[in-house]
């Protein structure tokens, strides 16, 4: 028999388990902007847990409609029926998102949302009699998840050194993170000739091989990556000469982290499909989201009208409960104003941010939206410890923050205020003047 409060038996996410459990930090109540933990201190949530709870902690209206939900409808069978609140939501998804965006298929999480998408746009030129395009592109520290079409697409080499060699068929674009746009304040100058690259890819490849492209509008994960200026817009222009979809993986920068609704919005770039997940349910209820375009959607409207147009779907796509979350979290972020917060916080942010620039190790500040990336130099041999440190340390003081190699990253909720950004900021000048 084991006991309740055993460690062993979990084998946790993207964790160094062994050392977790010899000293393990707990969470037992979050309110607001602040998290408590087991030993009853207040840790401010410098990350919105991971990206998502944008609403901020135990908000009432999201508390209070996944409850009654679960009362009303616990759970409807996902295929061949439905339940109000899913087509709800898919239409409320449909007004925020940018024009031309009509449809929402339902998933679990963003990995899903990826795959989903990847698959779509697969079918997609096959319903079309265009079945050669199979193949896929991503970009190099692309983070997609990590199923095997995400991790294929995505440009991290740990997930080849410890998976092997994934999908056939996938290319990459090189990344844009280069050294002349150090320390930028938001959106960087240099390097929107790097897109060009994908008209290299395309050349070799041949158009009539290609589906679709798949980006971050801004890559988050790896530690926060910015499109410089016109980037994203050459890339729009090149799939649409080639007739190559484009999906936005706005997994992090759907829902108001960058002040607008989408990425897409924020940058004016209007893709083919969006993938989402986190933000959409406020990270409460897990649930994600693939928005396609009607000309996509209507590709396979065609046929037998009693088929099933796409083989394809979850047991839990558009469960009740993640559905009244969703409904519950685009009804605080209008209502509260939350997207126009971060709009408006963003300069003070950016400042805040900024004046971390000549601490110990500091090599590198970014910034977008309500989107930070403090970049540490690394130990000598030993990438990632000199951040995680920082992580540590920082948790003691009183701020979660999230490390990516040896890159801070923050992404506090869209609630936060003048003063928890100096509380944040404040703090974690004290932990990096007194790292090693
Ligand atoms: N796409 C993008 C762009 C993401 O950022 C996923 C897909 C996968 O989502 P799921 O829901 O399957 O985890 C993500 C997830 C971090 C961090 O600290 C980032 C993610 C997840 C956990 C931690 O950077 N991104």
């Amino acid at each position: 028999m084991v006991a309740p409060n055993d460690l062993s038996a979990f084998w946790m996410p993207f964790t160094a388990n062994r050392q977790f459990k010899k000293n393990p930090r707990m969470f037992v109540a979050a309110d607001g902007m602040y998290y408590t933990t087991a030993d009853g201190r207040k840790v401010l949530d410098g990350t919105a847990g991971l990206w998502c709870c944008n609403a901020g902690h135990n908000q009432p209206r999201i508390v209070e409609a996944i409850s009654k939900q679960a009362g009303e409808l616990d759970y409807a069978p996902a295929f061949q029926m439905g339940h109000p609140k899913a087509f709800e939501l898919a239409n409320r998804l449909v007004d925020m998102a940018p024009d031309g965006m009509d449809h929402v298929f339902y998933t679990n999480s963003g990995s899903e949302s990826v795959e989903t998408a990847l698959k779509i746009a697969i079918a997609y030129h096959r319903a079309r009699g265009e079945g050669t395009r199979t193949r896929l592109i991503g970009r190099e520290r692309g983070y997609h998840g990590v199923n095997f079409g995400g991790i294929s697409v995505g440009g991290i080499g740990p997930n080849r050194k410890t998976f092997g060699n994934l999908l056939a068929g996938v290319d990459h674009m090189p990344h844009t993170h280069i050294p002349e746009n150090a320390f930028t304040r938001g959106q960087p100058e240099h390097g929107a000739e790097i897109a060009d690259e994908l008209e290299k890819i395309v050349a070799l490849g041949d158009a009539s091989n290609i589906a679709a492209v798949i980006i971050e509008p801004m890559a988050g994960s790896t530690g926060v990556l910015l499109p410089p200026k016109g980037y994203l817009e050459r890339i729009r222009a090149i799939t649409k000469k080639h007739g190559i979809l484009l999906i936005f993986d706005e997994v992090i920068t759907g829902f108001g982290r960058l002040g607008s609704s989408f990425g897409a919005t924020h940058y004016g770039v209007t893709p083919d499909m969006m993938t989402t997940a986190k933000g959409l349910t406020n990270g409460v209820i897990p649930m994600g989201a693939v928005l396609a375009s009607a000309e996509i959607h209507d590709a396979f409207m065609q046929g037998d009208e009693g088929m099933i147009e796409l083989f394809h779907g979850y047991t839990y796509s558009g469960n009740p409960i993640a559905s009244a979350a969703g409904l519950a979290t685009l009804e605080t972020y209008k209502q509260d104003g939350l997207f126009e917060n971060a709009r408006d916080l963003a300069s003070y942010w950016e400042d805040a941010l900024h004046g971390l620039k000549g601490l110990p190790h500091v090599i590198d500040i970014r910034n977008e939206g309500l989107i930070g990336a403090v970049e540490l130099a690394p130990i000598e041999g030993k990438p990632t410890k000199r951040a995680f440190a920082a992580f540590l340390a920082a948790y003691d003081a009183g701020i979660l923050i999230r490390t990516t190699g040896d890159i801070i990253a923050l992404s506090p909720p869209l609630i936060m205020n003048k003063g928890h950004i100096d509380e944040l900021i404040g703090k974690l000048a004290e932990v990096l003047k007194n790292l090693d």
